[in-house]
């Protein structure tokens, strides 16, 4: 855990934290997160911060690891932490939500999508993104309408977010479709080759592929699945949303993949600044980069508003307010989750995303 710049007096500023993978596979994912919040921190800050005091903005690195999480957790806690931007992986904020939870610390994920993270209804916790229940749902629909003979098969990563996502799928599409899959087996996340899972695939000749994982596999996947002659169509959801997932495929290989994410960042009027000041800063923005700027703008807005570091209060506000976004004005239910389902499909076309008008 590295502390970044303290703005002023240790015990004087309002500590704040991001969390996520830092190191790693997912390190780009943890670097968007941090981005986003470092973002959001220095604009608080040129504003005179919070409760006139600087917000000095603490980063730790679970490296996708749930130990590691909650050790994070207890740091965070010790350090005086109030509020944290993350985690990434739903694997990691599951149980260190538990810490959070029991010394009433927000936690605001801008990315952990599995259900689990707010249906345990804890009242300091928030998600602004949106839920692989919505997402399985959208990604169903999308292929019983357009592609309603397709053999379709179903494949995770044994991961909480990429098994859960995959049953999600399932349990739509053989509502919807009045079908059953023709295959739903799994890989070994840590494996760099999937050939005997492809293999037992290719004899099944699949038209859609359904994958419960991240970018990384999902990448590595297409390209053997290419390699093997498989020529399914792969669709996968947010965890794959990301151009590095049509680097390691290979854009040949990845072309036509179909992904669930929100509608396209870019094209939203409101966002144009951020966007700017962003890339002058950091680069390129990621996916979750503008989840984690505004999960962090609604965190410490919601301190700003309770009148006090406290936990409790700021929950309170953030459970009772309206928030103006660039993703437009954002309320969260009682369990935390914000009130509309963001999803809609994207498709790989000529090497690039390509958002498909809603269905
Ligand atoms: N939702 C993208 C991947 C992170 C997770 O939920 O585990």
């Amino acid at each position: 855990m590295a502390g970044m710049s303290a703005c002023g007096a240790a015990g004087r500023s309002v500590r704040v934290a991001v969390v996520g993978p830092m190191t790693g596979e997912q390190a780009k994912q943890g670097k968007d997160m941090a981005d986003g919040a470092r973002l959001a921190v220095a604009e608080w800050n040129a504003k005179g911060g919070v409760l006139g005091r600087p917000v000095e903005l603490l980063m730790g690195d679970d490296a996708q690891d749930p130990k590691q999480a909650n050790s994070l957790a207890n740091k965070m806690w010790t350090r005086g932490v109030v509020l944290v931007v993350g985690h990434y992986n739903s694997s990691c904020t599951i149980p260190a939500s538990e810490i959070y939870n029991l010394r009433h610390m927000v936690m605001i994920t801008p990315a952990s999508t599995n259900p689990k993270v707010t249906d345990r209804g804890y009242k300091t916790l928030f998600r602004i993104c949106g839920r692989d229940d919505q997402q399985g749902m959208v990604g169903a629909r999308y292929v019983v309408r357009a592609m309603p003979n397709a053999k379709v098969a179903v494949l995770h990563d044994k991961t909480t977010y990429g098994q859960g996502l995959a049953d999600e799928f399932l349990k739509n599409y053989e509502q919807m479709s009045s079908r059953k899959v023709v295959y739903y087996g799994a890989i070994v996340k840590e494996d760099q080759d999937y050939s005997a899972v492809l293999t037992s695939l290719k004899a099944l000749d699949p038209d859609l592929l359904y994958f419960g994982g991240l970018y990384p596999q999902a990448g590595l996947l297409v390209r053997q699945m290419r390699q093997l002659g498989l020529k399914a169509t792969l669709m996968a959801g947010d965890g794959t949303y990301d151009p590095e997932f049509i680097r390691i495929a290979g854009a040949n290989n990845a072309e036509g993949s179909l992904l669930t994410f929100m509608p396209d960042q870019e094209k939203i009027p409101g966002a144009q600044a951020v966007i700017s000041n962003y890339r002058k800063r950091f680069g390129e923005v990621g996916p979750y980069s503008l989840y984690s700027y505004e999960a962090m703008n609604i965190g410490l807005a919601a301190l700003s508003k309770a009148g006090a570091l406290d936990g409790l209060k700021a929950a309170a506000v953030i459970h009772a307010s309206s928030f103006d976004t660039v993703f437009g004005p954002i309320r969260f239910d009682a369990k935390g989750d914000v009130l509309e389902s963001p999803y809609v499909v994207w498709r790989v076309e000529s090497g690039r995303l390509v958002q498909i008008p809603r269905q």
